[in-house]
Formats: C-alpha cells, sequence, structure tokens
C-alpha cells in the first residue's frame, strides 16, 4: 500500500468508528429547521452531509481542513524556488488532514506522473465530436468515457466487498486527477491550436505540467496555475458541482461517472461557467465604449444597462458568501505582486468599487461581493490565454483535488445513497392548512 494510502486509511478507520458511536449516542439530536422559504428556494443553508476537506463561513470564505487561502499560500510547499503553493500539498491535506512535507509533495507528483496515460478510446472519443464543441462538454464527455477501466467498477463486477470501496475509490481518483492536465490541454490543444498537442514534460509538478502542456512560456503563468489551481479546488460539499459528484457517487457509481456529473453542474453560468461569462461581458463593454480603458462612469452605466436587460452580473453574489470572496482577493493579491498596470485587471478592480453599490441597491441581492470568476480571466488574458470558451475547464482541473479526496471519504465512511425528500405544491397547501 503507498504511504498517501496507508495513511488515508488509517485515518478514515478511526473516524469511522467514532461516527458510529457518536451516532449511536446523539443521532437524534436535532441540527437545524427547515423552511417552506428554504424548501422552494434551493434548500439555502439546509445541512444535509457531511464533507470533510473543507468548511465554508459566510462572512470568512473557506477554510481547507482550517486554513486559510493567505495561510496555505504560506504553509503549502513549493515547487524548486517557487512562491506559490502546490496542487499536491492541499490533497495531501485535505485527504488525510495533514501538512504534507517537501518530500511528500514531490512523491505525489511523481505518482501522477506514473497515473497519468490517458487510454487511446478517449482521444477518439473526443475526436468524434464536432470540433466547435463547447471544451466543457469535451471534457465531461473525456472523463466518463475512462470510466472503461475503473478499478471500482471492475472490481465491483467481480463481487468487491464493502470493507474495499474505499480502496478503488483510492485508486481510480488518484488515476483520474493525473489524467486531468492531459486531458484538459489536448482539448486545449485540439480546439485553440489545430491539434498541435505537446508532450508532457515529465519533470515537472501536476500544475507546472498542465501549463507546459497547454503551451503557455512564462513562469509566472506557471506560478499562476499553481495558485489557480489550489484555490478552485474545494468550497464545501454543497456547492452545485461537488455536491452532484456526492450524489452520483453515493449510487457506487464510479468516480469518472461521478466527476463527469459534477463538471456539467460546473458548465452552468451561474455555477464555474461564470468565468467564461465574466471575460466575455467585460470584452462586450471595452468592445462597446471603444476603449480598453473605461471610466468608473462608465463602467457603472454599462453594468446598470446590463441589469436594466434582465441579467445577472456575472462573478458577482454568492449562496453562501457575504462578504468578497477571498478567492478573488487571492488573484488580486497575485496581480498586485505580479502584474503592473493591466488595463482588463484595472477594469475588474474598478468593477469591484462599481458593483456592490449598485447591486445593493436593488434590495434583494444577498451578497453584492465579487466571487471567485470576477478576476481569474483578467488574469488568464494577461498571460495571453484569451481563449474564454476553455476558462471553465480550468476551474474543472482544480475542483477534483476536492472532489476526489471528499470521495474517497464518502466510500471510507461507507456513507449511504442520498435520497432527500420532495413534496409537491398540493401537499404544502395541506400542510399550510392544517397547521
Ligand atoms: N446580478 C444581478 N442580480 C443578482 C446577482 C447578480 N450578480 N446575484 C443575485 N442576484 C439576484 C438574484 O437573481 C435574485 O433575483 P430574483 O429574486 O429576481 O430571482 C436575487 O438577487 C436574490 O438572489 P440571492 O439570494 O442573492 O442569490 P442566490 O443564492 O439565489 O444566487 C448566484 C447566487 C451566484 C447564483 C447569484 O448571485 C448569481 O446569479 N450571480 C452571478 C453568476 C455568478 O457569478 N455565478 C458564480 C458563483 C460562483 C461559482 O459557483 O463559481
Amino acid at each position: 500500500m503507498d504511504r498517501l494510502k496507508q495513511k488515508f486509511y488509517d485515518k478514515a478507520s478511526a473516524l469511522k468508528v467514532e461516527i458510529k458511536s457518536l451516532l449511536k449516542e446523539h443521532g437524534a439530536k436535532t441540527v437545524g429547521e427547515v423552511t417552506l422559504k428554504q424548501v422552494f428556494g434551493g434548500a439555502r443553508g439546509v445541512k444535509t452531509m457531511t464533507w470533510e476537506t473543507s468548511a465554508l463561513d459566510p462572512n470568512e470564505g473557506i477554510r481547507f481542513r482550517g486554513y486559510t487561502i493567505p495561510e496555505l499560500r504560506e504553509a503549502l510547499p513549493k515547487w524548486k524556488n517557487g512562491k506559490e503553493p502546490l496542487p499536491e500539498g492541499l490533497f495531501w491535506l485535505m485527504l488525510v488532514d495533514e501538512m504534507p512535507t517537501q518530500e511528500d509533495v514531490e512523491w505525489l507528483a511523481d505518482e501522477w506522473e506514473k497515473r497519468s496515460t490517458i487510454p487511446a478510446h478517449t482521444y477518439a472519443v473526443l475526436e468524434a465530436l464536432a470540433p466547435d464543441t463547447h471544451p466543457m462538454t469535451q471534457f465531461t464527455m473525456g472523463i466518463a468515457s475512462m470510466n472503461y477501466d475503473s478499478v471500482f467498477a471492475k472490481r465491483y463486477s467481480e463481487g468487491m466487498k464493502k470493507s474495499d470501496y474505499w480502496d478503488a475509490t483510492y485508486e481510480d481518483a488518484m488515476n483520474l486527477i493525473a489524467r486531468l492536465p492531459k486531458l484538459a490541454a489536448y482539448i486545449y490543444r485540439k480546439v485553440y491550436h489545430n491539434g498541435e498537442h505537446i508532450e508532457a514534460d515529465t519533470s515537472l509538478d501536476w500544475a507546472g505540467n498542465y501549463a507546459h502542456m497547454l503551451g503557455m512560456k512564462d513562469a509566472d503563468f506557471t506560478s499562476l496555475m499553481r495558485l489557480y489551481l489550489t484555490i478552485h479546488a474545494d468550497h464545501e460539499g454543497g456547492n452545485a458541482s461537488a455536491h452532484t459528484a456526492h450524489l452520483i457517487n453515493s449510487t457506487l457509481a464510479d468516480v469518472y461517472l461521478s466527476y463527469s456529473g459534477a463538471m456539467d453542474s460546473l458548465a452552468g453560468p451561474l455555477h464555474g461557467l461564470a468565468n467564461q461569462e465574466v471575460i466575455k461581458w467585460i470584452f462586450e463593454m471595452t468592445k462597446q465604449l471603444g476603449t480598453t480603458k473605461p471610466s468608473k462612469d462608465q463602467i457603472a452605466k454599462y453594468v446598470q444597462d446590463t441589469l436594466d436587460s434582465g441579467r445577472v452580473i456575472p462573478g458577482y453574489g454568492h449562496a453562501v458568501l457575504r462578504k468578497p470572496d477571498p478567492r478573488f482577493t487571492a488573484q488580486k493579491t497575485f496581480a498586485q505582486e505580479y502584474i503592473k498596470d493591466d488595463d482588463y485587471v484595472n477594469i475588474v478592480w474598478n468593477l469591484f468599487e462599481v458593483v456592490p453599490p449598485i447591486l445593493d441597491s436593488l434590495g434583494k441581492v444577498k451578497n453584492p461581493w465579487p466571487n471567485v470568476d470576477a478576476h481569474s480571466g483578467a488574469l488568464l488574458v494577461h498571460y495571453g490565454l484569451k481563449e474564454y470558451g476553455y476558462y471553465t475547464v480550468l476551474f474543472g482541473v482544480s475542483r477534483a483535488l476536492g472532489v476526489m479526496a471528499a470521495s474517497c471519504w464518502s466510500r471510507a465512511l461507507g456513507l449511504p445513497l442520498e435520497r432527500p425528500k420532495s413534496v409537491t405544491s398540493k401537499w404544502v397547501k395541506e400542510f399550510i392548512s392544517a397547521s
């Protein structure tokens, strides 16, 4: 058994015993009430699952195993002389709740490199699609096609014991994460660079190799990728993509199927696709105004026009957060450190001043502040990755880290099939008259 797998097994076995006795003693305790507003309103705030890898506070934002993003930027191991945290380290932390050493992350980078081969039939699936199929559709189909060699699916069909589910899930999760940069880079080069693919550089880390296979040469872009793939990795379990994976996974479908479903969820404009929508909307603004240096008054009018036309302001608002997203702040800090006077970065910063009071004035928006998607596009454009139809794939590569770690926990803890209750509007009316 490899060192990470052994560590995970020891931790998960201990927690499983603990949860069993905790439920025996306290299983009947109430953790909250559900109002009719929540029943009709997308279950906001209803506690319905456990998710070990991260927790989201409305005011403070995300903590990964107790660490904030600025803390992780300091504490996680770096690559060679790099300044940015390595996603390998975050995966280790999320999976086993221990800060990894330099040696641990180097072992993991090496392990993922060994597991990174994409099956030939997956490339054939991608090549069979209409060439201008959206990159997220290509991504989800590529991922689903790899269920063909799922360790979990194979062992299940051979009669695997329940107590071994975690083992097969760990193998699939490690293989899937290892393959994603190659799959994602293949899609990028196929759609935007005439299929001129770039061989992996096996001496690099997971994020560094991804940047290399995309064809991005600037060392600062590689640093951005290490940070980007770290901060997008997890946002507790209730967000649409993580929750989709959790639901599918609970049927004992393997992680290729559950993660493909998660990516279908991420591809919606109210969730991950917002990162493409933000920069598209900013490009439309600069085109309409005929300048890449719009004044704050011009920006305010453009924002108001967008609202008047019945659309949302992409990159703003959140179902849980009630303050600026620390993932937005981390990207702003990166831009302040690495980038001098970029027109699109300046627009993003001016939007940060202009949008919140306008959204506040509507009197209905619960969170007028920027979310993670408000900033990422301007950074990518700065380094020359301007094909915004691809942006959600980058988000999707990162999100696998949290969702795969959490999937291992779900199987190790033996979490059951998820099956909440629905009611009809007729039931609601009868319930009201009876109460
Ligand atoms: N622009 C305009 N109106 C907004 C808004 C925004 N950015 N955010 C919320 N609102 C509106 C809602 O549409 C809703 O209006 P109606 O009552 O007329 O339907 C009202 O304000 C109340 O919504 P809310 O309770 O504040 O927000 P929700 O929890 O319902 O929705 C979210 C959250 C993210 C879908 C919403 O803020 C939004 O549409 N934002 C823009 C899209 C976006 O950036 N999504 C990315 C989120 C991060 C991610 O998952 O990647």
